[in-house]
Order: C-alpha cells, then sequence, then structure tokens
C-alpha cells in the first residue's frame, strides 16, 4: 500500500495531527481502522477507551469540520453480549457487551450514527467477524486463534488453540473483508437504512473444524486446547450472525467458504516457511 500513494502517521488520540495530515493531504474520504481489540483491550482498558472513544471522536469531528465527504468507522460483533441471540443474531438486537472494546464499539456506532442524523455526516460502518489474513500477524484479537493455527502448522505442525475445540465464531477472509468495505463505502447513501451498524457475515466455524479442514492439507497437525481468559470473551460473541440487512440494502455477498479460505492461506504462507 506504501508505494500506492503518500503515506504519513497519525495518531488519531492527537486531534491538532489529524486536522494537519487531512489539511496537507486534502482528504475527502476516511477508513478509520485504528482500535486495541478485545484481548488487547481487556489488559489495558484506559489505552482500550482512549483510542477508541477519543480517537473516533476525534476522527468524526475533523471529518465533519474539514467536510469530509465520507468515512468508514467499522464496528464488531463484540458490540453483542451474553444476553443477545448467539445464533442468526439479528440485525436489531440487544447490545450488552462485557468488553471494554465491545462497549466502544457499541458507542462508537451510536456516535457514527448521531453524526449522520445531527450533521448528516455519510459515516458507515459494519460489525466486522473475526477477520483472517495471511499479510498481517496477529494483534490483540480473540480470534487470533484462526491466523496462529496456520503459521503453527507449517512451522512445527503442532498448535495449542487457547479456546476450545467447540467455540464456534462468526469469521471472515481478509479479500471478503476488503470487498464488503469497499462495497458498502460504493452504495448509494439514498439505498441505506442502517449506516455504522451493519451485521456482516461469511463464515462460522470452531477451532476443531478449522484444524480438520487445514488438515486436509497437512494430515500431520496436531492441536491441542487450553482456553485462556479469551474464552470468556468468544462465549459471550454470537456463533452465527443474520446479516440480511446488508445483502437487501447494498448486495452483501462473501466470495470466500471455510475450504477455499484455508487453501488460499496454505498458499500464501508456504512461501514464508519452505
Ligand atoms: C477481536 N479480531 O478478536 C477482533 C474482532 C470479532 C473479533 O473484533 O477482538
Amino acid at each position: 500500500m506504501r508505494e500506492s500513494g503518500p503515506h504519513d502517521l497519525v495518531d488519531v488520540t492527537n486531534r491538532e495531527n489529524l486536522e494537519t495530515v487531512v489539511d496537507e493531504y486534502d482528504i475527502d474520504t476516511i477508513y478509520h481502522m485504528a482500535a486495541i481489540l478485545s484481548a488487547a483491550g481487556e489488559k489495558n482498558p484506559w489505552l482500550a477507551w482512549d483510542v477508541n472513544m477519543n480517537g473516533t471522536y476525534n476522527v468524526l469531528e475533523v471529518s465533519r469540520e474539514k467536510g469530509v465527504t465520507r468515512l468508514f468507522v467499522p464496528s464488531s460483533i463484540a458490540v453483542f453480549g451474553p444476553e443477545t441471540p448467539r445464533e442468526n443474531t439479528p440485525q436489531d438486537t440487544v447490545l450488552k457487551p462485557r468488553t471494554m472494546y465491545g462497549l466502544t464499539k457499541v458507542s462508537g456506532e451510536l456516535l457514527c450514527n448521531y453524526y449522520y442524523e445531527r450533521f448528516g455526516l455519510d459515516v458507515r460502518g459494519v460489525r466486522y467477524p473475526g477477520i483472517i489474513s495471511y499479510k498481517t500477524p496477529p494483534g490483540g484479537g480473540t480470534t487470533d486463534y484462526a491466523i496462529e493455527i496456520f503459521h503453527e502448522a507449517l512451522k512445527r505442525k503442532d498448535y495449542t488453540c487457547f479456546l476450545r475445540e467447540d467455540s464456534t465464531l462468526p469469521m471472515m477472509y481478509m479479500p471478503d473483508c476488503i470487498k464488503s468495505t469497499l462495497d458498502l463505502m460504493d452504495a448509494d447513501l439514498e439505498a441505506l437504512i442502517h449506516h455504522a451498524d451493519f451485521n456482516l457475515a461469511a463464515i462460522s466455524f470452531s477451532p476443531k473444524e478449522l484444524a480438520d479442514e487445514i488438515r486436509k492439507h497437512i494430515p500431520e497437525l496436531a492441536v491441542k486446547y487450553e482456553p485462556d481468559s479469551r474464552q470468556a470473551i468468544a462465549d459471550s460473541w454470537p456463533k452465527t450472525i443474520d446479516d440480511s440487512a446488508a445483502r437487501e440494502e447494498w448486495g452483501w455477498r462473501p466470495g470466500y467458504d471455510l475450504a477455499a479460505m484455508t487453501e488460499d492461506m496454505l498458499r500464501n504462507l508456504r512461501t514464508q516457511y519452505e
């Protein structure tokens, strides 16, 4: 990406820094992806509040002041909590997350929708499931086992998973994540009923199902399951998501199933380990 145009570092908790960069590069569209994720946020909830809440507030305010045309602020399935139906979780349902990350994402959704209603700022967002990529290392998330297992399968054919084998969670391969983000940002504003809080789904699987799929390529893979503190977070999240609003309002359709993602992940990672 750095080769594709100007590149600069921005601290989203520093409003003046944001204002300077938006002015310097005459920015009209912002994808605000900075956040402290679920597991890292439980280790440092104060930092998670500062980055996720003050950072999002700064991006909204600078976008409003500078006349940014369109803004993307992702949410997450982490907005759901133990009171939320876990199967086919509805678009509009109870949101009582038990993590700092989750509550900052609920607040972020409400703040973004306020900026649309009150100021007409065209801000959009989706509730990302766990995102799986071969390009970036795991980063403090509860779903990171689904990235780590690929690296360990290739390196050592052995992995110790920090979730129970039956912990089914909603997941998505990075190409689908990028496609969904761009599809929503390209959608006609008049067609949108929701704005910053679309449910989004692709594939739901458990650690055992993922391990079994990888074994179709690496039969010797051995996996142990030793749940840690992240198990409680995973148990508070949905297993499957109803993303009918995204499908109806802007035509969302995922492109990768578990088999296709596994094959592509291994094909791209092999070059790092062979
Ligand atoms: C996390 N990967 O695990 C992130 C994501 C749905 C989970 O928000 O915290």
